[in-house]
């Protein structure tokens, strides 16, 4: 059989389309692919729910590809491994408590689990900005990252969602949004983005979980956005609480989900 170059333009076309068409309204957007945002998304998939999950950069896998410095080996503790047991990534105790990992296995096969239990993934898109109503978000507005990166005139597109995860690192991006341009306050105790603070990993990897929570109507905030977000400090290239943050998000809006039915 003779392969034909529109038929292959065709497929790509059809498929994109219709996936993105059945993603415009979800169960959960999430803006972000490091560790926690797709860690939260393999497990809300999991569980039945409708992800979507939004990275500006053409890869996956936020700052866990580099491990530390870009030496390609993270660190977790006892309860991070947990979390690498159930995606079935290799794990190995280098000191009582202090386990390490393959950084290129732990991000690539948490996105497979994610991807095959159905999260639907949009890369080399960047969320610019949210939609609002009565006080809540219920929407993501997004647009090409190369359309972004060239400065172009373009207007983007918007998708709706019951619930919005900011799982964009250190930057906190929708949460720097909604500061900005909306009248909503955050559940901070400035009622803004406190902003992160200097190295502490173990506090840091505490707080990480303890963050972990809906910060304002429909929007929940994890990983390195949740410490930045509460003043909390950072952490380094030790990733439990990264894997932990994902794990808590999914919990929180499945028990929320339960709640409301
Ligand atoms: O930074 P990142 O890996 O976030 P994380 O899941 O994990 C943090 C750790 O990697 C590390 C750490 C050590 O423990 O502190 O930094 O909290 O991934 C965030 C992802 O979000 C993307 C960004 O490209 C990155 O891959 N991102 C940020 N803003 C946007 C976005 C946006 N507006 N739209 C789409 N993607």
């Amino acid at each position: 059989m003779a392969l034909n170059e529109v038929i292959i333009t065709r497929a790509i076309i059809d498929r994109f389309s219709q996936k993105f068409l059945e993603h415009t309204e979800v169960d959960t957007a999430i803006v972000g692919g490091g560790p926690s945002g797709l860690v939260a998304a393999y497990f809300l998939a999991k569980a039945g729910k409708k992800v979507a999950l939004y990275e500006r950069k053409l890869s996956l896998g936020g700052g866990m590809w580099g491990g530390g410095m870009m030496f390609n080996e993270i660190v977790v503790q006892k309860e991070g491994k947990e979390i690498l047991d159930i995606f079935d990534i290799n794990t190995r105790e280098y000191q009582p408590g202090y386990f390490t990992a393959d950084a290129v296995e732990s991000i690539t096969t948490i996105c497979s689990y994610a991807t095959k239990a159905g999260a639907k993934i949009f890369n080399c898109m960047s969320v610019e900005d949210v939609v609002i109503r009565e006080n809540r978000v219920i929407g993501l507005v997004i647009i090409w990252s190369p359309v972004e990166m060239a400065g172009l005139h373009v207007d983007p597109l918007t998708i709706m969602a019951k619930n919005i995860v900011d799982a964009t690192g250190h930057a906190t991006e929708m949460l720097n949004v909604i500061e900005r341009k909306a009248d909503m306050k955050l559940n901070t105790e400035s009622g803004g983005v406190m902003g992160e603070r200097s190295m502490w990993a173990e506090k840091a990897e505490k707080l990480t979980i303890e963050n972990t929570r809906e910060i304002c109507p429909g929007v929940y905030v994890a990983g390195m956005s949740a410490n930045a977000a509460f003043g909390g400090p950072r952490m380094g290239p030790i990733f439990g609480g990264m894997l932990l943050s994902g794990n808590k998000i999914a919990e929180l809006i499945i028990a929320k989900d339960k709640s409301e039915k």
